[in-house]
């Protein structure tokens, strides 16, 4: 035993499904137990130690306490844990974030319980499509697990008008209506928060400019079920809502749950769909399996993941997160003394535009005496971008960047991505991005002026320093 290799936790932790192999540990022992898996007779539970120690599942299953389960375990050691990593490996059994699953390594993460982590802007700007292990991840609480085999998951639709009500569960869903596909781009309303932060601090998670996304969503229209529901296109229902709620609860039981405006749902050019697939593939359950809210042109928080309800009603969701959250104040406002009843919840988005690479503060070689620029530009409510603007003199004089994605005027839920290549002689030059959408809404010049406590919607001029190599 003494003689074998030695592996931290953190390479046990990269082992914990078969496509890396399954390794445990227990004690200071690691093992690779993918073999074993087809006849452990606990079945697949035994997945739940993946990449880590199966000592408190142990504890709490006492049955594998016994000198041959050992003696069978001792079988497939392959090395030893890093001294002192011995209670690293160990999660506590009473974590209620110890099912959630395994996420791709590139990701930043800003907390781990719940998990919030973001695409590094370099690798976004690469793909229009972002490929669905580098998008980022927005949760609340701990990542529900569905077991579709189990027969447990339904949907349940419902009109508190019509008194009438569908139930239908992912098969029916997929039979029942025809299926549709948007490619659209989806994004935190606290994206770009840290930059609002350098202002005054805020309240919400440091986000960078990574917590977006673009992404193919297919589904079945959002509008086919309504109308089936007995909704109709009317003047009437014209100021009515739509409520949604995920499968995961805060402490007090209370599921996540928001809103949108029935218009927009029942809109046939809106493109709202109940999607259970991103980018080709069976949805993954950090982006919301097996069924999600996709909401074209609408902050991220209305696309609501695990959804099983929806309700359309004269009202609102009085839920916390339509009422009292993913709200923007004016910037003289402070917790003390707002009052979240008067302002509106984000729908739509505004106008926004990133610098991807370089990076802030990076230093940079230019090619034949140029600056090459890269990034990105959105706006919400389908109004695609028609021009990027860059100013390497804060402001005095500005080029126009190339769009390097298709972009409609309208019905356009997609980012465009944008390059400049710009000649500049100074040593240290501030770049400063904005775009214009097909409304000619274009950006706030500083984040002071849209300060808001909660650090939503920062959608200033993104402004980045950039030194010469020399
Ligand atoms: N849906 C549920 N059920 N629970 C959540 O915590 N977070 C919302 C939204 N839908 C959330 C949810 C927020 S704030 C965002 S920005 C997006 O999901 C993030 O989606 P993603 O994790 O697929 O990127
Ligand atoms: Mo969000």
């Amino acid at each position: 035993v003494d003689g074998l290799p030695v592996y931290s936790s953190g390479d046990l932790a990269k082992h914990a499904d078969e496509s890396t192999g399954v390794w445990v540990s227990y004690k200071s022992g690691v093992y690779d137990i993918t073999h074993f898996i087809k006849s452990h007779p606990g079945g697949n539970k035994i997945l739940l130690g993946a990449g880590v120690s199966v000592e408190p599942f142990w504890n709490l299953y006492a049955i594998h306490k016994q000198p041959n389960t050992l003696a069978l375990l001792e079988e497939y050691r392959i090395g030893n844990l890093t001294k002192g990593e011995e209670a690293d490996a160990m999660i506590n059994m009473s974590d209620p974030y110890a099912n959630d699953p395994q996420r791709h390594p590139v990701l930043t993460i800003r907390t781990k319980k719940p998990f919030n982590a973001e695409t590094p802007t370099s690798l976004l700007v690469e793909n229009f499509i972002t490929p669905t292990e580098f998008f980022y991840v927005r949760h609340h609480f701990p990542v529900p697990d569905v077991d579709l085999s189990s027969g447990d998951y339904s949907l349940e639709i419902i009109s508190d008008d019509e008194k009438k009500g569908l139930s239908l569960n992912l098969d029916q869903l997929k039979t029942a209506y025809a299926s549709h596909s948007v490619t659209a781009s989806l994004q935190c309303s606290g994206n770009r928060r840290s930059e609002m932060n350098r202002t005054k601090p805020t309240k919400g998670l440091e986000w960078a400019q990574g917590a977006m996304g673009n992404a193919v969503w297919k589904g079945v229209r959002l509008r086919d079920v309504l109308l089936d529901l007995g909704i109709k296109d009317s003047d009437e229902n014209e100021h009515w809502h739509v409520e949604f709620e995920g499968l995961d609860i805060d402490p007090t039981s209370a599921p996540y749950a928001v809103s949108i405006p029935l218009s927009k749902a029942m809109d046939p050019r809106g493109d709202v769909i109940l999607a259970y697939e991103m980018n080709g593939e069976t949805l993954t359950r950090d982006h919301g399996f097996p069924l999600r809210v996709v909401v074209p042109g609408t902050t991220g928080a209305r696309w609501v993941k695990w959804l099983t309800r929806i309700e359309v009603a004269r009202n609102e969701s009085q839920s916390h997160w339509q009422q009292n959250d993913y709200k923007s104040f004016n910037p003289s406002s402070d917790w003390d003394k707002v009052d979240f009843s008067t302002a509106p919840a984000i729908q739509e988005m505004p106008v926004t535009s990133v610098v991807c690479d370089p990076q802030d503060g990076e230093t940079v070689e230019l090619k034949d005496g140029k600056l090459k620029l890269k990034g990105y530009a959105w706006s919400g409510g389908g109004r695609g971008v028609v021009r990027v603007d860059i100013s390497l003199d804060s402001g005095k004089t500005w080029h126009v960047a190339e769009l390097l994605d298709p972009v409609k005027l309208s019905r356009q839920w997609a980012w465009t991505r944008w390059q400049a290549n710009l000649p500049v002689t100074a040593k240290e030059t501030e770049v400063w991005v904005r775009a214009v959408d097909a409304s000619y809404n274009t950006q706030p010049e500083g984040m002071e002026h849209i300060w808001n406590m909660r650090g939503v919607l920062a959608v200033g001029y993104h402004k980045i320093k950039v030194s010469l190599k020399a």
